[in-house]
């Protein structure tokens, strides 16, 4: 494993001949728009709990309105962030890929909208999305107004979630996998089968932490596809990959970015 915090040209020359690319995305990759990872200490009405304790079906069954406050807020939040430069930067590649008969799968393990917001296609939202919501009882999605929390002031008390409209006997809840859940397996099956197919595995903005998702990228140990972290931290899948780039992902993706569209450094013309 060798750690850089540029890419240098082994990597500029993974990037340029890959035709097939999988990047899997965390929480990390959507901190440079604001919006809080999930080791990150909550505020306001849950600074007393971990995103770990809130994200599961016991917290929402226990306090429906802490947990659905929570969600909301969230929401509102991200409503309110922009993509940063590594979204913009995944999505470009993906765009740069495909014109040229290749693919670039976005796996994310984000409940947010900031890859489509950029213009990525994401093949596989592992953990749902924090903006689609279905009833605890009879499983009918559920369409809701947006919320009308200001995403950077955490509220002063909580809502309710409402009764679901079709039942009447369930909560609506988010449609995101709490912990203890299943993670959607036809998104699993697809990043697992883009995952073996790629000639280039970029892991960005993951401690790796979070089972199964984080066992996706090992899978190109089977054949030797090189596995590249975008991260300012160690983390635990730090220690499998070939390259470990230590910095933000909003810097070092464009980097990727460029090698794999101009092949070279930054700022280095091509050789024609
Ligand atoms: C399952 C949706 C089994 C909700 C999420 C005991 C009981 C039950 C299960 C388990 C258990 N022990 C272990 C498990 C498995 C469990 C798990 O993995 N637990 C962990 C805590 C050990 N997994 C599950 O429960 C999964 N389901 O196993 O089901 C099963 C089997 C059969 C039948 C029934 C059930 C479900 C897991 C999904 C949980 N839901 N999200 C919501 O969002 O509210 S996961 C949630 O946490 C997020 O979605 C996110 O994916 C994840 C956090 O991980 P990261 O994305 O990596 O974020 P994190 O904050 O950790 O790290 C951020 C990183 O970014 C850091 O490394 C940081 O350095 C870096 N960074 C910061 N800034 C930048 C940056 N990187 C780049 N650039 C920057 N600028």
């Amino acid at each position: 494993m060798k750690v850089l915090t540029t890419i240098d040209d082994e990597v500029s020359a993974w990037a340029q001949r890959a035709r097939r690319v999988a990047v899997l995305t965390g929480a990390g990759i959507s901190a440079e728009s604001g919006v809080p990872t999930f080791r990150e200490v909550q505020t306001g009405l849950w600074e007393r709990f971990s995103a770990e304790d809130l994200a599961t079906e016991e917290a929402f069954h226990l306090d429906p309105a802490r947990v659905w406050t929570w969600y909301r807020w969230r929401q509102s939040l991200i409503r309110e962030v922009a993509p940063n430069p590594g979204h913009t930067a995944i999505a470009q590649w993906q765009r740069h890929l495909t014109e040229a008969g290749g693919r670039l799968d976005v796996i994310t393990q984000n409940v947010d909208d900031l890859h489509e917001r950029a213009g990525a296609e994401v093949l596989a939202h592992l953990h749902g999305s924090i903006f689609a919501f279905h009833c605890t009882a009879c499983s009918a999605p559920a369409e809701l107004p947006e919320p009308d929390y200001d995403g950077f002031t955490p509220p002063e008390q909580t809502e309710s979630p409402p009764s679901c409209p079709v039942c009447g006997e369930g909560m609506v809840r988010p449609s995101v996998v709490w912990f203890g859940e299943m993670l959607p397996m036809d998104a699993f099956d697809a990043a697992a089968e883009a995952v073996r197919a790629a000639e280039l595995i970029v892991v960005a903005g993951t401690s790796g932490i979070v089972q199964p998702a984080a066992s996706l990228p090992l899978l190109g140990l089977e054949r030797g596809t090189p596995l590249v972290e975008v991260n300012p931290e160690a983390t635990e899948l730090s220690e499998a990959m070939d390259v470990c780039l230590r910095g933000p992902s909003g810097q070092l993706l464009p980097q990727l970015l460029h090698a794999a569209t101009w092949g070279g450094q930054p700022g280095r013309t091509t050789t024609a």
